[in-house]
């Protein structure tokens, strides 16, 4: 059995060392900028040192649009190469051991053999994803219509059953989430009626809601719109944190980034769901008009920034039952996958080390003040700070790489990979 390519952490090092005078540098210079501000820099190392944020096993591959896909050389061909990719991210960033699996696209043939695969290169489950917005081989009743809100009752029992196994699936794999995104909705006036959808789609999920074990959350995911074009069942944050409300203390709101409308001002829906105690979790991307799935960061990082405000607010604050779940939730059409998928950790840890830079007291006298000048200088103070030094001496102590990017291109990994897992290039039959 040949031996699959993997970059180690002495590579890494010996990568790291000749970086490492001009990082150190800037350190000191931003531990002397922080010390003016009462800031200790050794504090928020350890801060970046502890952050966590999941990784979707479907960001692996590459993703595409109706129009195309451009698979990357040595694509993951399944849920093991898959992770075997998020072994060599973690070794990169050492923030993300967890990783969100999306079935069936993740079916394991053996659970166990899956479990000690992924326990041997430190990776852990996060959030389960089920998946009735395609048809799978072998089903009977198509979600063509929908699935969890459809009108026949046997459609809603076959969608039940599939996240129920999902939930199953999960346990064993020591997962301790779900999350569940529908795509039902109309493409015409009429076409549903709305009250009767949501009733349907409430019915099932108490079923689901039933499955869970004590210690489980189930995370209701909104979108506006797509790939219904007219109207969504779950369009919005206000109808997901009211199903979140009727089903029960295990059911929370969770924010993809992309399913908002352009503008809509995300961070104050993020302070909302914390003040009503129904803050689940997150899928961080970027976009510029629709649901793009781009990279974290990538288009509006003020605004991750500021939701990043909202939630170490709250987390100073000791709000009640805070804990978020961080996932990432992108789809890389033009990028190698692991490339982005580590700018995008880079990127969500940075958001969260400069809104630890906001001084509160100075913030909350200035709101109390009606003082905005000095209330968005002393934000934006915390944004304009460039803290990757402190992220890159985190990475490192953790083990990581000094540079993510720079050190697997040296590594040749992908020019690896693509002699190891040869891809047959699917012929597109038209748009999708
Ligand atoms: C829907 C979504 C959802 C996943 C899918 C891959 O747009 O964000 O979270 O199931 O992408
Ligand atoms: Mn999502």
């Amino acid at each position: 059995m040949q031996r699959k390519f993997e970059i180690d952490d002495g590579f890494i090092a010996e990568q790291n060392r000749k970086l490492e005078s001009w990082i150190y540098e800037d350190y000191e210079h931003l531990a002397k900028v922080l010390r003016r501000r009462q800031i200790d820099i050794e504090d928020l190392v350890t801060k970046a040192q502890s952050f966590r944020v999941a990784v979707p096993s479907w960001g692996l591959g590459t993703g595409g649009t109706r129009f195309a896909r451009f698979p990357v050389l040595g694509e993951p061909r399944d849920i093991y190469e898959k992770l075997e990719d998020c072994a060599t991210l973690l070794k990169l960033v050492r923030s993300t051991p967890g990783v969100s699996l999306h079935i069936p696209w993740d079916q394991p043939e053996d659970v166990n053999d899956l479990s000690s695969f992924a326990r041997h290169r430190e990776l852990s489950f996060e959030a389960m994803n089920s998946n009735t917005f395609q048809d799978h081989p072998d089903q009977r009743l198509s979600y063509k219509f929908g699935s969890l809100a459809h009108c026949d009752p046997g459609v809603r029992r076959q969608a039940i059953d599939h996240n129920i196994e999902c939930i199953e699936l999960g346990k064993q794999l020591g997962s301790k989430a779900h999350t569940v995104w529908i795509g039902d909705g109309g493409n015409f006036p009429g076409q549903q009626h709305f009250r009767k959808t949501l009733e349907n789609y409430l019915e099932s999920m108490r079923e689901i809601y039933k499955a869970l074990p004590d210690d489980w959350r189930i995370f209701i995911e909104h979108k506006f719109y797509e790939p219904a074009f007219y109207s969504t069942v779950i369009n919005d944050w206000g109808t997901s944190y009211y199903c979140a409300r009727e089903l029960g203390p295990k059911a929370a709101c969770l924010v993809d980034l992309g399913h908002h409308a352009p503008n809509v001002n995300i961070e104050m829906i993020v302070a909302r769901l914390i003040q009503f105690g129904k803050l689940g979790g997150f899928h961080f991307n970027d976009s510029k008009y629709g649901d793009d799935d781009l990279d974290a960061g990538s288009i509006k990082p003020f605004q991750l920034f500021l939701i990043f405000n909202e939630l170490v607010d709250a987390e100073q604050s000791n709000v009640p039952g805070f804990d978020p779940a961080y996932m990432l939730d992108q789809s890389h059409n033009i990028t190698d996958p692991i490339e982005s998928l580590a700018l995008s950790a880079i990127e969500v840890t940075r958001a969260y080390i400069q809104a630890q830079l906001v001084d509160r007291l100075a913030l909350a006298e200035a709101q109390d003040n009606c003082d905005a000048v000095l209330a968005l200088s002393t934000v934006k103070q915390a944004f304009t700070t460039d803290v990757s030094s402190i992220l890159a001496v985190a990475r490192q102590r953790s083990g990581g790489a000094l540079d993510p990017i720079a050190t697997y291109r040296a590594s040749g990994y992908r020019r690896a990979k693509a002699e190891e897992r040869p891809t047959k290039i699917e012929a597109t039959v038209g748009i999708v």
